[in-house]
């Protein structure tokens, strides 16, 4: 590409009311290339400090030529505005959970799978081996560039308004949001529950307002999105682990000087490491940290919850939708699902 297309492309990328960003905006004015990412949480949570420290330590290793500026907590629009506009390169980065990014790529919800991963160790083993790998070429073939290091959501639990879930029979009726995903709602129709897609923008109005009665997310997500403000009861049900791609538009990415991808690239999987330990840490404290809050906490009985979504057709469903080489490559982590 030469040097005049790429100054175009550039341009084309810096637009950035600064006042509403995080990160360093008297640099963000002079540098020469400007990277815009958006995301769906606060600014608080780990994914924004650690992509906060991921973008001074860019400024500082690019000597000013790079500003990486983010807008957190659905500043540039909720999950599916952000999607279209990394696709279309109104913004550089997005960090779509697994479950979102598959409205444009459905093999990225493979990850998702309903009690797929035993524990950490699983999940890293997987997602940074054969299993991410074979996610990010899928997502590459939408022009989309991703970071080799997924970050961290986590495992996800179901807070409710009413009673609290204690084994599947519980699920019966329950109107619970879930991301927009077709996976989402596949597993909670699979548990006889009302599932309703709605953008993680638009959560805690509607279970303030009672439109929905449940949702469900990792421990840090309802921390600091102060859900436990309009819930009651979290059932510990680990149902699903939860990861965010940190994807760019891929003519964008391409169009960055070699010297350039690379610290970017390396700034942005380091701080993806550290913040997969904060998500860790996070998940050890929080328990008790929400129990102050008012948030009652209860086990769940993890078999009742496969065995209804076996028995439901639920795994044999998406083994069809996602194919043998990606079920294969899933059951090859994780073990035989169905
Ligand atoms: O929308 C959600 O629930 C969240 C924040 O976990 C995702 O981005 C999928």
């Amino acid at each position: 590409m030469t040097g005049l297309t790429r100054r175009r492309l550039l341009r084309g990328l810096a637009v950035a009311p600064a006042a509403a960003a995080i990160g360093t905006p008297q640099i963000a004015r002079a540098a020469e290339i400007e990277l815009r990412y958006g995301n769906n949480l606060p600014a608080t949570h780990p994914l924004n400090v650690r992509a906060g420290e991921a973008a001074d330590r860019i400024s500082a290793e690019t000597k000013g030529r790079v500003a990486l500026t983010i807008f957190p907590n659905n500043q540039l629009g909720g999950d599916t505005d952000m999607l279209s506009q990394v696709r279309a390169g109104a913004m550089t980065f997005f960090t779509p959970s697994a479950l979102v990014i598959a409205t444009v790529v459905p093999t990225a919800a493979i990850s998702a799978v309903g009690f797929a991963f035993a524990d950490y160790d699983q999940v890293w083993q997987a997602m940074d081996g054969a299993l991410g790998a074979h996610v990010r070429d899928v997502i590459a073939k939408a022009n989309l560039h991703t970071f080799e290091k997924i970050w961290d959501n986590g495992f996800r639990q179901i807070t409710t308004s009413g009673a609290p879930i204690e084994t599947a029979q519980d699920m019966d009726g329950l109107k619970i949001r879930v991301p927009v995903s077709r996976l989402g709602i596949s597993m909670f129709r699979a548990l006889s529950a009302a599932p309703t897609s709605l953008q993680f923008s638009d959560v805690y109005a509607a279970l303030q307002t009672k439109i929905v009665d449940a949702q469900e997310n990792p421990l840090p997500i309802i921390q600091v999105a102060k859900l436990y403000e309009v819930q009651k009861h979290c059932a510990i049900s680990n149902h699903i682990w939860d990861g965010f791609w940190f994807i760019a538009n891929g003519p964008a990415w391409n169009a960055l000087p070699a010297d350039v991808q690379e610290i970017v690239a390396s700034a942005i999987n380091d701080a993806g490491l550290k913040q997969r330990e904060d998500i860790k840490a996070l998940n050890g404290s929080l328990q008790a940290e929400l129990e102050v809050k008012g948030l009652a906490f209860n086990g769940t009985d993890p078999d009742s919850f496969r065995a209804k979504l076996r028995d439901g057709g639920f795994y044999s469903e998406w083994k069809g939708r996602f194919g043998d080489e990606a079920w294969g490559v899933l059951e090859g982590a994780v073990g035989k699902l169905a």
